[in-house]
């Protein structure tokens, strides 16, 4: 009966067996990570768009080679990311569709405009450093495919955010325009990077579900202290400061802490009414309609292999 189902599930979860693509879950559990997943697919492959600006202008060989390898992996992470969601009975094509129609949501850091080349070394140092912070804690979600998933990103991610901190140490290590671009991009990045780890926990609507089911582990202020506290000394390494006058390091508690976030504007780039959001979507449109004659193409070939194997 559906309640025994339930019962298993329940047990599962409690002993911290993985659920299944084929196990009986709660409709619930399946649309919360459909959502979830899918917001994060839709994450990775709008994620390709601010760094690929600056592909083309790269200012060695070296640099763009590793830059076109990290932009090429967030498209492999989209797609393990897709997959996983289609494990959930979810179509692709559907939820790519919902994110191009608005309806569907992706990270708010996306919608910030990458000015220039030291945006690059902090997007990979800052924004994937936020990034693995999160997906660390979710290679233990209770969605086996998730879970699996963000096993291998996390590894890539951690490529990514050390390329990251490579290209700042070079600029903070460089002439004093280099160190003050670098500052700039740091002041612009780093409270839309503490944003990425969404609402207060007093504000999060799918929190203590989401943790009951064991998705999520840590709560999204748990998440963002420890980023908090990974980066503080990273960032004094550099030499370099945040545009925080609150973020103070408090021996008793063995934290920094930090002022308060302008929710106002999270909720605002969220609505999709930040600075780059209509050119982000835009893009994907463009790129969804151009692409159209590949899969005309690719469908016009596969019907006719299958009509000459018949
Ligand atoms: N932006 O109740 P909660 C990357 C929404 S990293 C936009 O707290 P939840 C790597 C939230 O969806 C970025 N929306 O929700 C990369 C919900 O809306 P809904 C992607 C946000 O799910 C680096 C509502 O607010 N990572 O891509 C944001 O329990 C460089 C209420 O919030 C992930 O997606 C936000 N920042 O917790 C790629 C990680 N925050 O659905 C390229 C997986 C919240 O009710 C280049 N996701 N919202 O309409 C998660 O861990 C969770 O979904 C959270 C939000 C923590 C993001």
């Amino acid at each position: 009966t559906e309640a025994q189902y339930q019962q298993h599930f329940d047990d599962k979860i409690a002993a911290d067996i993985a659920i299944e693509a084929k196990d009986w879950m709660p409709d619930a559990y399946r649309q919360n990570l459909i959502r979830q997943i899918g917001q994060h697919a839709h994450s990775e492959v709008i994620g390709m768009l601010p760094e690929a600006n600056w592909l083309t202008r790269a200012p060695t060989l070296r640099r763009k080679a590793v830059l076109l390898a990290k932009v090429q992996d967030e498209a492999g992470h989209g797609l393990y990311l897709y997959s996983a969601a289609e494990t959930l009975g979810c179509s692709r094509q559907d939820i790519y569709q919902k994110m191009l129609d608005g309806k569907m949501k992706y990270s708010s850091i996306f919608n910030y405009p990458t000015l220039n080349w030291a945006d690059i070394g902090v997007i990979g140092w800052l924004v994937d450093g936020a990034a693995i912070v999160n997906q660390v804690a979710l290679c233990r979600a209770s969605y086996g495919p998730y879970a699996r998933a963000m096993v291998k990103i996390c590894k890539e991610e951690s490529f990514h955010q050390r390329q990251g901190y490579e290209a700042v140490m070079a600029m903070a290590n460089g002439s004093d325009t280099q160190r003050a671009m670098l500052q700039d991009a740091i002041d612009r990045f780093w409270w839309p990077v503490l944003m990425m780890f969404g609402p207060s926990d007093a504000d999060s609507p799918h929190s203590a579900q989401s943790m009951a089911w064991k998705i999520k582990r840590h709560s999204n202020d748990e998440l963002r202290q420890k980023f908090v506290d990974n980066t503080v000394p990273q960032l004094e390494a550099l030499g370099m400061t945040a545009p925080d006058p609150g973020l103070i390091w408090d021996d008793a508690a063995g934290h920094y802490r930090f002022g308060e976030i302008d929710w106002s504007e999270l909720h605002e780039v969220i609505k999709g009414r930040g600075q780059c959001n209509h050119e982000r979507l835009q893009a994907k449109r463009r790129a969804w309609e151009d692409g159209a004659w590949v899969r005309d193409g690719a469908m016009a070939h596969a019907a006719k292999n299958a009509a000459s194997a018949a």
